[in-house]
């Protein structure tokens, strides 16, 4: 198997598809599979015409957490003189809104992964979890930060203590999941969810995926100063009189993305 193949590409309009390839190691996320991830997300951000990721994994695996028979000799000195793992915060910058159709594990980095984008939708056969305790680490791919903000402090506490794994009906309830659907249909969701973003206005879905990223990050009063400043230089664009005029005129837009 190629290093392209470890991560298959695929188009559905203005969807890019990126489905994780090795279900035979559930998906497990070694450093080849973390480079293709990072190094094709980066791409497509730029691609003009790309509106939406789409994250997906096997059936039985989104995937199955950091590849552990890669790491388990790995020295503290060598980690951290090659700040492993620190590549991942490359999908923080990518600005094109992400969907994770998860179906089966997600857990360690595959949850993680998952928390990376912007949407997740699970199939009813997904379990979630951070069983790094149980291999005597902890997360380390932003599980301590993104889940406590996901889901709360004593969920994730419980979680991240304990390392169990929840099923998708309580991911679901706990606010880990956007949304939540028969296995059989979950592609199709996801797929309906990416083509949805990717339909409108680019600069307005970067522009509310920045937004709201930046509630996790800033004071209320510097997020809801950005939130103006960004909505008011939407009225720059084309598409801001497109989407106005085209409920005035009751019709469907025609965004140009610009
Ligand atoms: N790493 C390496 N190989 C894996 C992993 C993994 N995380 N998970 C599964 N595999 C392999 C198994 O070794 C097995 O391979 P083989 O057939 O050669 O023995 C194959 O996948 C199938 O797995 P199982 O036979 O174990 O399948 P089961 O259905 O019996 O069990 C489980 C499924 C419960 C998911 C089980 O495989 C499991 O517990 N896996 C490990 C889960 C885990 O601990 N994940 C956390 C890893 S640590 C981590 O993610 C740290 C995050 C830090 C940042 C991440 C950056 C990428």
């Amino acid at each position: 198997m190629t290093e392209a193949d470890i991560v298959l590409e695929s188009r559905e309009g203005r969807v890019a598809i990126l489905t994780l390839n090795q279900p035979k190691v559930l998906n497990a996320l070694n450093a080849a599979v973390m480079g293709e991830i990072v190094r094709r997300t980066a791409a497509l951000d730029r691609d003009p015409d790309v509106g939406a990721i789409l994250i997906a994994g096997s059936d039985k695996a989104f995937a199955a957490g950091a590849d552990i028979k890669e790491m388990e000799d790995r020295s503290a000195m060598e980690l951290m003189l090659a700040d492993w793992l620190s590549d991942w915060e490359a999908l923080e910058r990518v600005r094109t809104p992400m969907v994770a159709a998860v179906s089966g594990f997600a857990l360690g980095g595959g949850c993680e992964l998952a928390m990376m984008c912007d949407v997740i939708v699970a199939a009813d056969t997904a379990k979630f979890g951070q069983p790094e305790i149980k291999l005597g680490v902890i997360p380390g791919m932003g599980g301590s930060q993104r889940l406590t903000r996901a889901v709360g402090k004593y969920k994730a506490m419980d979680m991240i203590l304990t390392g169990r794994i929840i099923d998708a009906a309580e991911a679901e309830r706990i606010g880990l999941v956007s949304r939540l659907v028969p296995a059989e249909q979950l592609m199709d969701e996801a797929l309906g969810v990416a083509r949805t973003i990717a339909g409108f206005s680019k600069p307005a879905t970067l522009a509310a995926k920045e937004a709201t990223n930046r509630a996790f990050e800033v004071g209320l009063r510097e997020g809801l100063l950005h939130e103006r400043r960004i909505f008011h230089a939407l009225f720059a664009g084309g598409d801001q009189k497109e989407g106005m005029a085209a409920f005035r005129e009751k019709r469907p837009p025609v965004f140009r993305h610009g």
